[in-house]
């Protein structure tokens, strides 16, 4: 997954607010509506307001990221949950978790970013929990992906994670990757978890001919342009930077799932909690 930068989270924790507001209005669900539906998370259980999390800041690699431990904080608050940062960094700022009796740990290297629930012992991973919680919201925002066509963009970590979420949404898969041995891969793989035929093969002009609904789950930039969508075209887009131009973007703005972590935050803290 892409490192993310200063840049892409500076407004995180001004914002989120205002981010879950324009979530419900191109989905109808708030962001703890979809964390917690993609995780199969009662929120009625409210359990989460005894949730002490703690969040590690990691120097490891190319080190601290300005800002983004703050906003998990604000992702993880605003949700309702109690969270902290630890003084410490790295393994000191572990042990100082264990010992503020936090429940949940959430820790990010350049690699991998995990939660950690301290008591059950559940490790949740920030790639698959972001495809899991980017398909129920584009579920959401298309009504429901029941017998519609996705198109897929993307084959790697987050796109093979997608490709299953999707499936068990009801959606009819089009794969499309770059590189065409992972786009059969995985198209391959999924032929026994649907049952419908999972399509491939396709120029990606082709693909966005065929379909209107995308989960683009791809690291490109700019490669979606202004023509190949149009006003009926839904985009859910975790991937850093945006694969759409700006042309593009500007055209399904109303229609576009696209943040650098509140998603992926939000159903990493519900999975971390569910049995
Ligand atoms: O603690 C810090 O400030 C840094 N060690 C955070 C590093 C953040 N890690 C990344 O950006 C990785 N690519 C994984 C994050 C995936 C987010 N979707």
């Amino acid at each position: 997954m892409t490192r993310l930068t200063d840049n892409d989270i500076v407004d995180i924790a001004y914002s989120v607010i205002s981010y879950d507001r324009d979530l419900i209005k191109k989905t109808g669900f708030s962001l703890g509506q979809i964390g917690a539906a993609a995780a199969g998370y009662d929120l009625s259980k409210n359990c989460l307001a005894d949730c002490k999390v703690a969040i590690i800041p990691v120097t490891s690699g190319k080190g601290l990221i300005k800002g983004f431990s703050e906003s998990v904080v604000a992702i993880v608050d605003h949700l309702g949950g109690q969270s902290f940062i630890t003084g410490s960094t790295d393994v000191r700022g572990l042990t100082e978790a264990y010992s503020r009796d936090a429940h949940v740990v959430m820790l990010a290297d350049d690699h991998c970013f995990a939660a950690i629930n301290l008591v059950s012992r559940k490790i949740v991973d920030n790639a698959a929990a972001t495809a899991q919680g980017y398909a129920v919201a584009l579920d959401r925002m298309a009504g429901s992906l029941h017998n519609k066509d996705v198109l897929l963009i993307g084959a790697g970590q987050v796109g093979a994670a997608a490709a299953i979420a999707l499936t068990e949404l009801g959606a009819h898969l089009v794969i499309f990757d770059i590189n065409k041995k992972k786009e059969s891969n995985l198209a391959r793989s999924m032929e026994s978890r649907s049952s419908f035929p999972v399509r491939a093969g396709f120029s990606l002009n082709e693909a966005l001919g065929r379909c209107s609904i995308l989960f683009d789950a791809s690291p490109g930039r700019h490669f979606v342009t202004g023509e190949q969508v149009d006003e009926k075209t839904l985009i859910a887009a975790p991937g850093i930077p945006l694969g759409l131009d700006p042309d593009a973007a500007r055209k399904v703005s109303e229609r576009l799932i696209h943040d650098p972590l509140q998603i992926g935050v939000a159903t990493m803290l519900f999975q971390a909690l569910v049995k």
